[in-house]
Formats: C-alpha cells, sequence, structure tokens
C-alpha cells in the first residue's frame, strides 16, 4: 500500500458550495479512441460564495484543450490531476459568468466502467457517485442542482441510437456520415444522474396514461438480439409507474422514460433521469433462460430504478453520507412493491422472509465487523465502498420502522410533507426524519440514533410468569457492541411487535416502544403461562437474547399466527440444534412432517421454513468459527431431515408439478421452488436412486428455474450425470452471457463432494476458460466473488490455499476495475471471528493484499480497515 496516508472525507465537514451551475450545455463528439466534450455552464455564486473565490472543478483522466470565459480565453487557471483551479472571474465572480471548457477522454481505455465507456462496441456512462468528473470538469456533487441540454454526435452507421436524459428536441445528419441528436432535460438535476448511450440497440415501446390524464411514451433499449426477452422488464416498469401512483400519490413526470440495458456494468442498475442504465442481468429474461429468482430480481431493480425518479432525483441527496437518505427509503419501497405483487397475506411474508434472511446473511455481518458504519456514514476514504447493505438493507428496515411506529397512513402523511417541503432539492436523513416527526406531531429524536450508531442492536429478554397473581412481567434489555470509532452507543428507539401465545387465543398483538436501556410490562389476566411471539414480522433489525425453550419454539413453529415468527421459531431450533452438534430430534422431525403436509400453507413458505440457516449466519453466532466443522454439522443436520422425510419429499416432488403454460409468478414460482427442494433432498438421501429423475427432469424441463435446479441438484451433489449436464448446457446456451454465467457460477459454487477434486481446482481450470473475461463484471463474479463469497466450506481451507487464491484474484481485478475488486476484497472481513489456523492465514493474505505499492483507494480501504478493525 502506498505509504502516504489515505485521504478521508467527514460528514461534518460539509460545506455549501461556493460557486454553483444553473444551465449546462454539452456537445459530446463520441469516438471511442478521443472523444471531445464541449462544455458551456452558467455559473453563479453558491450558498457559501465569497467574493474572489477560485472556481475549482474537478476532472479525472481527462485531457483539458481550453478554457473561455464569458467567450474569452481565460487564461489564469492551475490544472492537477484531479483538479481545475480557475482563477480571476470576472467580477470577482458575483455574477452569472459562462465558463465553456474543451476536454478529451478515451471511452476505450476505461475498464473502471465509471464516466464513459465502451461495451460490446457501444457507448455507457455511469456518473453516481463521481463519474462525471471523468467526462469533464464539473461541480461533480450532489448538490450542485442544473439544467443539461445535451448534443450527442458520433458516426451513424456504428451508432445509430444517441440517447440522453430528459426530451429529445432535435436530430440531424451531418457531413461524414455523422449524426447528431439533441436533448433537453427540463428538471435540475446533480451531475451523478447524467447519462448518455450510444449504440445499435433496438427497443420495444408502450404508450401508457398516468393518473393526471398524460399519456408517456415507456421505451426499453437492447441489443437486437435481444428483443425477445424485454417483455417481464416493461410490465414490470408499468406495475412499478401504477403502483406508485396508488400507494404513495407519485406520477411519472418525464414524457419519456427509458430503460436500457448493458453487459459491462459494475452494479445492478443506475437510475439516471429518464434513462435508467441497466446491467442485463435485471433486464433480459424469457423462461427458457431466466430462472423464478430472475425474473423476481428483475421486477424489484426495475421498481427500485423507477422509484428512485422521485427519492433520489426529484429530492436528492445533500451529500454523499445521506446515501441512505434516497437508498434506505428506495429499498423500502421497492421491498413493499414486491410484496404486494405476491398477491396474497401470505404472499408478502414470503418476501418478508427473504429479505430478513439477506439481512441477516449479508448486513448482520458487515454491522459486527471491520466496515460497520452507522446507515449514515461519519466518515470515508472512498464512496464506492459505501454503497453497502448496511445503507440499503439496513436503511431500508430504518424506514420500515418509522411506518411500523406511525402507521401506514402516518407514514404517508410524512412522505407527502417530506416532498412538499423538498422537492427540487439536495438535503439530508435529518429532513427525512423532520417530515416524519412533524406530519405526525411525534417527537422522534431519539430514533436519530439508528442513523449516527452502527452496529446490531442486542435484546435480552427477562419473562416471568406468576400463576397466583395470573401475571405475565417481561424485562427487555438492550445493548450494543463496539464497533470501529464508536465505543459507547445510547440506547435506541426500538418499536417491538409481539404478542402473547395462550390456549385461549385471547391476547391481541402489542406493540412496545423500547426506548430505556432497560424497560419492564406487565400483563394482567393471563389465565396460563404464556408462550412469548416477539419481534413479530421482523419489526426491529435487532439480535433477540432470549432463551426460550425448545417446546416454546416448536409451538411457535407450529402454530404462531405470525407467519414470519414460525419460520423463525424453526431456524432458530435447526441453528441451536447445528451449532451443538445435534441432528433433528422427533419432535422437530415431526413438525417438519406436518409443516409439508399443510395443504393450508403455501409451497414458498414451506420451501423456506425447511431451508436451513446459511453458514455465513451460524459464523456469527460463534466466538471461534470453526467452518470446515459448521459445514459438516450442517451437512449432517440437511441430510437427516433428507433421509427421514424421504417419503415427504417425494410426495411434494409429484404434487408441485406446474405443468402447462410457464408463468412467474408467485404462486407457480413457490411450487416449483418446493419441488426442487425436494429434488434436492431425494439426492441428498439418495444419490443412486433418485439421480435419473434429476437427468430427466433437466432434460425435458421447459423453463430455466426447472432445468438449474436439476442441473445444480447432479454437480452439488457430484452425481453420475453431472459432467454431461455441465457440457449440454453450455453447448446450448453458448451465445447466452447470463446463462454462461450461470454456468461459471454454479461450478465455482460448489461446496467439498466426497471423491472429487476441490472446487478451487475447478475454479482455477475456469479462470482459464475461453469464455472466462476477467473484465466483465458479471464473469468475473461468476467465478470469483462467487467461490470467495458463496462457497464457504470451499473458500476456507486449513491451508490457506482459498485464501491465496483471494489475494492473486484482487490483485489482478483492481488494476482494471477498482470497485468489483473492492467487492472482492471484503471476503476478508470477518477474520478475526476464525479459529486458527484459519485465522493466521486470512491475516497473512490481507497482509499480502496492502504490500502491493499500486492498490486503488477502493480496496486500500477495505483491507486497511479490516487490519486496524
Ligand atoms: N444508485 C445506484 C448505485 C450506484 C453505485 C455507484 N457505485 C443504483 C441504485 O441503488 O439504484
Ligand atoms: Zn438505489
Amino acid at each position: 500500500m502506498k505509504t502516504d496516508l489515505p485521504r478521508s472525507f467527514r460528514r461534518l465537514e460539509y460545506r455549501p458550495p461556493v460557486y454553483t451551475v444553473d444551465q449546462v450545455e454539452l456537445d459530446i463528439a463520441l469516438d471511442s479512441a478521443r472523444t471531445i466534450v464541449k462544455s458551456r455552464m452558467e455559473v453563479l455564486p453558491g450558498k457559501s460564495f465569497e467574493s474572489g473565490a477560485p472556481l475549482i472543478l474537478v476532472g479525472q483522466e481527462l485531457e483539458f484543450v481550453s478554457l473561455r470565459i464569458n467567450g474569452e480565453a481565460h487564461r489564469h487557471f492551475e490544472l492537477t490531476p484531479e483538479t481545475l483551479t480557475i482563477h480571476s472571474l470576472p467580477k470577482e465572480g458575483q455574477e452569472r459568468c459562462i465558463v465553456e471548457i474543451i476536454s478529451i477522454c478515451v471511452p476505450e481505455k476505461n475498464t473502471s466502467l465509471m464516466g464513459l465507456y465502451v461495451s460490446n462496441g457501444n457507448f455507457f456512462t455511469q456518473c453516481e457517485a463521481e463519474g462525471f468528473r471523468k467526462i469533464t470538469y464539473f461541480l461533480d456533487r450532489p448538490d450542485v442542482m442544473a439544467r443539461y441540454r445535451v448534443t450527442l454526435r458520433a458516426r451513424e452507421a456504428e451508432y445509430s441510437m444517441l440517447l440522453s436524459n430528459g426530451n429529445l428536441i432535435g436530430e440531424e445528419k451531418l457531413p461524414n456520415g455523422w449524426h447528431s441528436a439533441t436533448w433537453e432535460d427540463p428538471f435540475p438535476k446533480p451531475s451523478y444522474l447524467f447519462a448518455l448511450v450510444a449504440g445499435k440497440l433496438e427497443c420495444i415501446e408502450e404508450t401508457i396514461t398516468t393518473s393526471s390524464g398524460a399519456k408517456k411514451l415507456l421505451q426499453i433499449w437492447v441489443e437486437p438480439h435481444d428483443l425477445k426477452k424485454t417483455r417481464h422488464a416493461m410490465d414490470s416498469l408499468i406495475a412499478s409507474i401504477h403502483w406508485d401512483e396508488k400507494r404513495f400519490g407519485l406520477e411519472l413526470d418525464l414524457d419519456r422514460f427509458m430503460i436500457v440495458a448493458v453487459g459491462d456494468f459494475n452494479m445492478g442498475a443506475m437510475e439516471n433521469k429518464g434513462l435508467n442504465i441497466f446491467n442485463t442481468k435485471f433486464v433480459l429474461a424469457q423462461p427458457e433462460t431466466a430462472t423464478d429468482a430472475d425474473f423476481a430480481n428483475i421486477e424489484s431493480v426495475v421498481a427500485h430504478e423507477y422509484f428512485h425518479n422521485w427519492t433520489g432525483n426529484r429530492v436528492t441527496c445533500q451529500d454523499w453520507f445521506q446515501l441512505s437518505l434516497k437508498e434506505g427509503l428506495t429499498v423500502f419501497r421497492d421491498q413493499e412493491f414486491s410484496a404486494d405483487q405476491m398477491g396474497s397475506e401470505s404472499g408478502r411474508v414470503v418476501k418478508r422472509i427473504e429479505d430478513v434472511r439477506l439481512l441477516r446473511q449479508l448486513q448482520f455481518p458487515e454491522d459486527a465487523g471491520p466496515m460497520a458504519h452507522p446507515i449514515r456514514p461519519d466518515e470515508y476514504q472512498e464512496i464506492n465502498n459505501f454503497y453497502t447493505v448496511t445503507v440499503y438493507e439496513k436503511g431500508s428496515e430504518v424506514v420500515r420502522m418509522y411506518q411500523t411506529l406511525l402507521g401506514r397512513e402516518g407514514f404517508r402523511k410524512g412522505m407527502d410533507l417530506y416532498f412538499k417541503r423538498h422537492d427540487g432539492q439536495a438535503v439530508t436523513c435529518d429532513d427525512f426524519l423532520a417530515a416524519m416527526a412533524d406530519a405526525n406531531g411525534r417527537d422522534l429524536t431519539q430514533f436519530k440514533n439508528w442513523y449516527s450508531q452502527a452496529g446490531t442492536p442486542r435484546i435480552k429478554v427477562e419473562e416471568r410468569y406468576d400463576p397466583a397473581s395470573q401475571q405475565y412481567h417481561l424485562t427487555l434489555t438492550q445493548s450494543c457492541l463496539p464497533t470501529p470509532g464508536q465505543s459507547e452507543k445510547k440506547p435506541f428507539h426500538i418499536p417491538l411487535k409481539m404478542r402473547l401465545i395462550t390456549s385461549e387465543n385471547d391476547q391481541a398483538e402489542q406493540l412496545l416502544e423500547l426506548t430505556q436501556p432497560a424497560q419492564s410490562w406487565t400483563f394482567s389476566n393471563i389465565s396460563e403461562r404464556p408462550v412469548l411471539s416477539m419481534n413479530r414480522n421482523f419489526s426491529a433489525p435487532i439480535n433477540l437474547d432470549f432463551e426460550q425453550s425448545e417446546a416454546d419454539l416448536l409451538t411457535l413453529f407450529s402454530s404462531d399466527d405470525d407467519t414470519f415468527n414460525r419460520w423463525e421459531a424453526g431456524q432458530k431450533l435447526a441453528m441451536q440444534m447445528i451449532l451443538n452438534n445435534r441432528l433433528p430430534d422427533a419432535q422437530l422431525i415431526n413438525a417438519y412432517r406436518e409443516l409439508l403436509l399443510d395443504s393450508t400453507l403455501d409451497p414458498a413458505f414451506k420451501e423456506l421454513a425447511l431451508t436451513l440457516p446459511a453458514e455465513s449466519y451460524l459464523y456469527e453466532q460463534c466466538t471461534s468459527v470453526d467452518p470446515q466443522q459448521i459445514f459438516t454439522a450442517r451437512r449432517a443436520f440437511r441430510r437427516a431431515i433428507a433421509k427421514q422425510l424421504a417419503l415427504e419429499w417425494a410426495a411434494m416432488y409429484q404434487q408441485n408439478q406446474t405443468p402447462g403454460l410457464f408463468k412467474s409468478d408467485a404462486k407457480d414460482s413457490g411450487k416449483r421452488a418446493l419441488k426442487n427442494l425436494a429434488l434436492n433432498m431425494l439426492l441428498e438421501a439418495d444419490p443412486v436412486v433418485w439421480t435419473p429423475m434429476a437427468v430427466n427432469q433437466y432434460r425435458v424441463a421447459d423453463n430455466m428455474t426447472d432445468r438449474y435446479a436439476a442441473f445444480a441438484a447432479l454437480v452439488m451433489h457430484g452425481a453420475k450425470g453431472a459432467q454431461d449436464c455441465l457440457n449440454d448446457f453450455f453447448n446450448r446456451f453458448a451465445n447466452d452471457a447470463l446463462v454462461i454465467d450461470k454456468w461459471f457460477v454454479l461450478q465455482s459454487s460448489r461446496p467439498p463432494v466426497d471423491g472429487l477434486e476441490s472446487t478451487l481446482a475447478d475454479v482455477k481450470r475456469l479462470r482459464e476458460h475461453p469464455a472466462f473475461k476477467l473484465n466483465n463484471p458479471n464473469r468475473a463474479r461468476s467465478v470469483i466473488h462467487a467461490f470467495c463469497t458463496n462457497n464457504p466450506a470451499s473458500f476456507h481451507q486449513a491451508d490457506g490455499s482459498g485464501y491465496a487464491f483471494w489475494v492473486e484474484s484482487v490483485l489482478a481485478l483492481d488494476p482494471i476495475n477498482p470497485q468489483v475488486a473492492a467487492r472482492l476484497a471484503r471476503a476478508l472481513d470477518r477474520w478475526r471471528l476464525f479459529a486458527q489456523p484459519y485465522q493466521s492465514h486470512m491475516k497473512a493474505a490481507l497482509e499480502n493484499v496492502t504490500a502491493c505499492q499500486t492498490l486503488s483507494p477502493d480496496v486500500c480501504e477495505v483491507v486497511s480497515k479490516a487490519l486496524a478493525g
């Protein structure tokens, strides 16, 4: 690592801009080797203006050509690799002036995929958080909101479509086979929402009428051969538009809304105003190539980006510390949308379980590790490292808690006031909280601790039933472990839904508000010892420290009326037994059996209830993790469920077939989920007997969910026929990059199988495969991240070989794409939690990465915090 101290940015050092920009005109002549960008900005004093202050613009990897002010060449400036400082503005900068800059960038050399880059011969941009500075010199910060008019020029034969934000206001044929298009976005926006796309693309389009009667044009742009895979994304977009009108009264504000798919993209998608750019993975789907999970992900990402149009774009962030203002809120909105799309109350619970499972598997470890940060961080070195599960998923849980505390109507009032006050502004998380508080006449001062403190609160539950007085006493004590930079924690304001379960069924659900370090409640007229159902529907993102007996957990698992807590009780029972190296006892097996055979329950719920807690979640319950031991105990537990319920699994397999036309809806995908879990369990119980059925399912499947599930079951169990399927699958889908990604993921995620070579050996071969491309993020993640983050038992080898592979991979990726490398670098965050020899090997691996002299700030921040924290 470079020895000079990494620069860091602090939330409390925020200053409003000295200058701001009102109107921007960009003229961009696109050429992959040399793109010429002419920018004309109207610059005026900002909120921190001081007379005579220089105008400091940022720019990266740009070749500066010229500067003019008010039409005259201007010589008073200084250039550094990251800034253009302009001195001696006319009238000391007090009056509006026109700043014109010409600069050049090189899209074909841009492998970071930030700024302007080339993917499969077409041009795309990604500007959030700080990519606009790689296109032109600018005040590239979210609190500078300007109106944009953009003219794109390019050779027509190669780049027939020229797209940017807003409305198309002109097109022209130019000499030498060039053409141009001019776009105007009527809404002021921060530079991170700027976008352009140019290339040979085609679209499907629809015209819809919004609630006010306005007509809107919707388009989805893809490479021509992918047009047939765009219907689901379009349906998801239309559903999102209607949902936002109905649930929040928010209408689409532009005449035209476009989504464009690109194969090289660092994350899921980007909410650029009127021109969302998406990873192909979150647009393209048809039953033969996309799984039910893909369909559901597309629906939720399309919705998420669309919802940003209000929560993010119309009201944006003052600075990047406020990221959760838009991300937490928008994740909450997309989660609610997807829950409503499930079409039933039980479907909503399925969605809630999936969301909570993700939070626990990914965010809880983050909150307990060296990168722990509040949903509104106070310090960062590289903002790209803070697009985290904490900012997004925990941020969403915090927004959900407002709704739990204020009720749906109260929450809606808060949202209405938020837009009334802040439409067109760049604001803070405090402004959001104030709108919620003021609209409801509530004091939410203590709730602010959720924004300022990292760590998952732990709530100790103590209960006592007194049969003589028929009273039930409950004491809750909250605590939160120290996190980096925060040794002391103040108490949180925690909404806890609970219910006392009695045989008379006479106690209603209640909302307890825990605000003190410890608080007690007494419940009267309780005629028998109740079973406590706590934190129902996961009303707060906390850990419960509650020694509930196995008998009580079994009661909840079989009959809690809060379906989420049924799942929760089952998870806790399984978790305790696995961690104690036990196998499921007869009672638990019976409870599983009854649940599987209960015809009133959704198949999707059954699948979740019979899926064991992930290894990463089990790790968090230990003080010294032996990954091989946990893997072995979990597999033995799973095998016992597979064998003892073999008849039921066979029945589930038969009963949950989905003949007829393929539908990706909640009902059919729930059936497929349970059927395919059953298939997997049958192979777990007896691979010899059930392999032919899996091979047959692979062959006859008319959809990717079933084909992939059979394929995965064969590969994961090292079954006979797995290699044939691998070959067949590759040949069948050789031209479909997203499906080939699945082929790679599956092989990299295979846990150790007796008698087979290690997965690491396979992964090293896959890295040499002709179809492997390190500079395509989806492909790199399919092999490398899948192995290092989704395959713990293969990754955590006692000889440290998995970690050595991680070092090589981080160092190979970093010069190409620091963001993708930094994600991978997070794989060793929890090294201190591991037993020896794993811990020492992980530490050495981290040190090997830090020894590199040319690390990006992205990777440098992650590994140095891991070693320090
Ligand atoms: N706002 C973008 C994320 C940008 C990430 C930049 N490193 C996608 C989203 O959250 O909707
Ligand atoms: Zn987002």
